[in-house]
């Protein structure tokens, strides 16, 4: 169908048409970026049902766009210009790679006939950049491929390991009419990704059944391809049944709800050093069959972290086959879908008695006298009290722990990690795998795009959120109701914790910084912010900022005690 400009020339469809008509077909329903001088052939409005949402960053746009895709389950856009865009984009696609997320990453290119990178203006050879952090890099070079192209490029986004799909436009063609018709028929999204089945995994899923059976006190280690691949009930219905305790990653948290019985939580490297406390020999000490459930290492849970107590059987179960036997070589592999071999297990161990886990009390008492803390310090709060803090508002604000708290990268993280509450999966949200930081304020924009109903709590980081905090505007325009608490100490903290792990001392110059006032800034953006320096005035600026219905910002001055010790667990 033709369409009139707001010049009155009727134009034929184009490939920006096709482009958008495509990517709505397979589910794409918000495209993040910054748009260049390729607004010339592409408005964005040129076909109804995709919204256009402009960052002030392009990581913020390939971030915001990894979190909606990883919470809806559908591909989800972003968009840069070419060049310098494409490059500031390059961090977000780093991101849905290592955190594994099926974005379609889109970049304008000069035109076709002027493509001479390094020599061009604004001209790099995209695809290139592009190409191994990507499951797929293409550059479009005739305009009638291009709904080929999205189909190609979603095909790899979904297929596990799930990541980001690169397409680079020349603006010439991005704009010139095109001869197919919109209406392409059959645009194919897979309902789940798809993953590697390894012929006979039902073998080695009979051995890990037997192993459970003669196991003492297994464990459920549990990671982020169990969520995509829909296990997550079946997984809770066969840990209650058999009564197996599950661990997660930092990001498959959620998988049992906060309070229950046999979530037994998230590990991190950090914990023993922040609780002072054995906590990964009292989880992993006394278990003796470890079943990896969508194992991924990305998610920086490290084998090691496991090796703790007696000799342990380990079976590993994911849609993809071991890329790490160096780190990790199990004694049973299952490549396979993880909820097959769920459903395969709960079969197989249909008349087992129930497991008696083992006690894991002296940990959650240390882990509930930690978080109670009431020590007013005078030298800024604790990270734990915040945390704590969070929480509690969170769980009043939260119908039935439908709720989302998103991490920003640094120390502080970790406390979310270990304490955030989620009761739902991805109700605790992070970069485990790339780990940029100034992830915070853009994946808090995709969660509160993906949950528009839901309450959503942002913790930052001085240093991570002021890397990135131009997009509080993007917040603001958007009228998101996010609440964001800035931890500030005006370092970044997490390095000068490194500092004095190699070094027995800090060295200020490469850690501190002047001090910001967070509210002012946030104000200047038009958001409405206070300071809160207690848990009070924390607990009562949180629940004026869940009451809100638009965006506010907390800065709470904190301080960390840490000691250098405790670590071990981060060497490999
Ligand atoms: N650059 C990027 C893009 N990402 C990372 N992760 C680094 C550098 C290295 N990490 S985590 C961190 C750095 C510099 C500092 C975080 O400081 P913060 O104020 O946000 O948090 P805290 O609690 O550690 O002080
Ligand atoms: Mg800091």
């Amino acid at each position: 169908m033709s369409r009139v400009s707001t010049t009155g020339k009727s134009t034929n469809p184009t490939t920006a048409h096709a482009l958008l008509r495509r990517l709505h077909d397979h589910g794409v329903r918000t495209v993040f970026g910054v748009v260049g001088r390729e607004a010339a052939s592409i408005l964005f409005d040129e076909v109804d049902g995709i919204d256009f949402v402009l960052t002030r960053h392009e990581f913020t746009a390939g971030v915001a766009a990894d979190v909606l895709a990883r919470i809806s389950g559908r591909p989800q856009a972003c968009w840069a210009t070419l060049g310098p865009g494409m490059t500031n984009l390059s961090t977000g696609v780093a991101t849905s790679v290592l955190d594994r997320s099926p974005v379609i990453a889109l970049a304008a290119q000069s035109e076709s006939h002027d493509i001479f990178p390094n020599d061009t203006h604004q001209c790099l050879d995209s695809a290139a950049v592009m190409r191994p952090m990507t499951k797929y890099a293409v550059e479009l070079q005739r305009p009638d491929d291009i709904t080929d192209l999205v189909d190609s490029a979603v095909s790899a986004a979904m297929t596990e390991p799930v990541g980001p799909s690169f397409i680079s436009l020349p603006v010439d063609l991005l704009g010139s009419e095109i001869d197919t018709s919109l209406e392409h028929p059959g645009a194919r999204t897979p309902a789940k990704p798809i993953g590697a089945v390894e012929d006979g995994w039902q073998e080695a899923a009979g051995r890990a059944a037997e192993l459970v059976a003669s196991a003492q006190h297994p464990v459920l280690v549990v990671g982020a391809a169990a969520i995509r691949s829909g296990a997550v009930p079946a997984i809770r219905a066969l840990a209650e049944r058999l009564n197996i305790p599950v661990i997660t990653t930092y990001i498959a948290k959620g998988v049992l709800p906060h309070g229950h019985e046999l979530n037994y939580g998230a590990v991190t490297g950090y914990m023993d050093g922040i609780l002072s406390f054995p906590a990964l020999e009292t989880l992993f000490g006394p278990a003796d069959v470890i079943l990896t459930v969508g194992y991924d290492y990305a998610e920086d849970l490290r084998p090691s972290m496991w090796r703790h107590g007696g000799e342990k059987t380990t079976v590993r179960i994911s849609p993809t086959a071991n890329p790490i036997p160096r780190v990790y070589r199990p004694d049973v592999d299952v490549v396979t879908d993880v909820l097959a071999f769920v459903e395969h297990l709960d079969a197989a161990t249909a008349g087992l008695a129930a497991k008696t886990p083992h006690d894991i009390t002296p940990l959650r008492e240390r882990i509930a006298e930690f978080l109670a803390d009431p020590t007013s310090y005078d030298d800024g709060m604790r990270v734990h009290q915040v945390m704590d803090s969070m929480n509690t508002v969170m769980e009043e604000t939260a119908e039935d722990g439908e709720g989302t708290i998103v991490s920003d990268i640094g120390f502080f993280r970790h406390y979310g990690v270990l304490f955030a509450r989620a009761d739902q999966p991805y109700g605790f949200l992070t970069s485990a795998g790339c780990s940029s930081f100034g992830y915070g304020i853009p994946a808090a924009i995709g969660a509160q795009l993906a949950r528009p109903g839901q309450p959503t709590f942002l913790i930052a980081g001085d240093g991570g959120f002021h890397s990135n905090s131009s997009d509080l505007e993007t917040i603001a325009r958007l009228n998101l109701p996010i609440v964001t608490v800035v931890v500030n100490n005006d370092t970044n903290g997490l390095i000068e914790l490194y500092q004095n792990m190699g070094h027995h001392r800090s060295h200020d110059p490469a850690v501190k910084f002047t001090g910001v006032d967070f509210v002012a800034l946030a104000q200047a953006n038009g958001v409405e912010a206070v300071k809160a320096s207690s848990r009070e005035e924390l607990l009562s600026a949180l629940r004026k900022g869940a009451g809100l219905g638009r965006p506010f910002l907390i800065e709470v001055p904190v301080n960390y005690d840490f000691q250098a010790g405790g670590f071990g667990a981060l060497s490999i």
